[in-house]
């Protein structure tokens, strides 16, 4: 990773209290412009050098719809950091892990990481809740930060979170993930619009969603998340091995192989 210096933030206590009111904040300038290019040369040699892995049998790969043709695109690997000791470096990093503390008040572990391209033309994810409702074991104080490889707009469909409905589920049936729209109040919905070196905080329970990218290029951001140590220690093992149960009982569009990890 680059050795520039970058600004080590601090959660100040209106920050705070802006995370405990809306569930999300931004905080902008934590990546230099030299570290965030790594990241995105570490995206484009993943791309190349780990292409054996893109397939819709694996799990570790999700594919979006084109938005207008339906066109299944590659999307994600989740987990990464597996694959890119980078992403790892990024999930560690001391800045990032000094906020997601500082939020805490207590140490936290690292539950999940997962590195979305959004290639142009794919779908953006419906509205919904990152905690699933009625998933026993899954930590009540799991958050996500949000670290955007290029730049985040309205047009490459950035997440747009929805502030202040994080206390609880919007919805108690634990079929539904995807919740219907008026779930919310438009008025309460914010576009995490972000330069790369800006990083975005978002509770689990935080309404969001995103819409197509309809521009020409890739909109890559690397999600990272925890869940405070004293909220189950570290169960990032334990989560892939009953992500991966669950992701077998869904139907995978494109799937000709039995499904493996790899
Ligand atoms: O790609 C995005 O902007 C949102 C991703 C998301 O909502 C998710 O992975 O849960």
């Amino acid at each position: 990773m680059s050795t520039s210096t970058a600004r080590c933030p601090t959660l100040s206590s209106s920050d705070h209290r802006g995370y405990l009111q809306n569930g999300f904040l931004v905080v902008k300038q934590v990546f230099a412009l030299d570290e965030i290019r790594d990241l995105q040369a570490e995206c484009d040699r993943l791309l190349i050098e780990r292409s054996d892995l893109i397939n819709p049998s694996n799990l570790r790969c999700r594919y979006m719809p084109h938005f207008q043709t339906g066109e299944p695109l590659f999307e994600l690997f989740d987990p990464v950091s597996d694959i890119s000791p980078l992403c790892g470096q990024f999930a560690a990093n001391p800045r990032i892990v000094g906020l997601v503390e500082s939020i805490y008040g207590d140490a936290c572990c690292l539950f999940k990481e997962k590195l979305i391209f959004k290639p142009p033309g794919a779908l953006g994810y419906n509205l919904h809740q990152d905690i699933p409702y009625g998933w026993r074991g899954f930590p009540p104080s799991f958050l996500t930060v949000m670290i955007p490889i290029d730049p985040s707009t309205e047009e490459n469909g950035c997440t747009e979170v929805f502030a202040g409905y994080h206390q609880d589920f919007l919805s108690k049936d634990a079929s539904v993930y995807m919740l219907p729209e008026d779930s919310v109040d438009i008025r309460r919905r914010h576009f995490l619009s972000l330069e790369p070196g800006d990083i975005a905080l978002f509770h689990g329970l935080t309404p969001h969603r995103s819409a197509p990218n309809r521009s020409d290029q890739m909109r890559r951001v690397l999600f990272t998340s925890y869940n405070a140590l004293s909220d189950g220690g570290n169960q990032r093992s334990a989560h892939y091995a009953e992500f991966h149960e669950r992701l077998r009982l869904r139907p995978r569009p494109g799937q000709t192989d039995a499904l493996y990890f790899c």
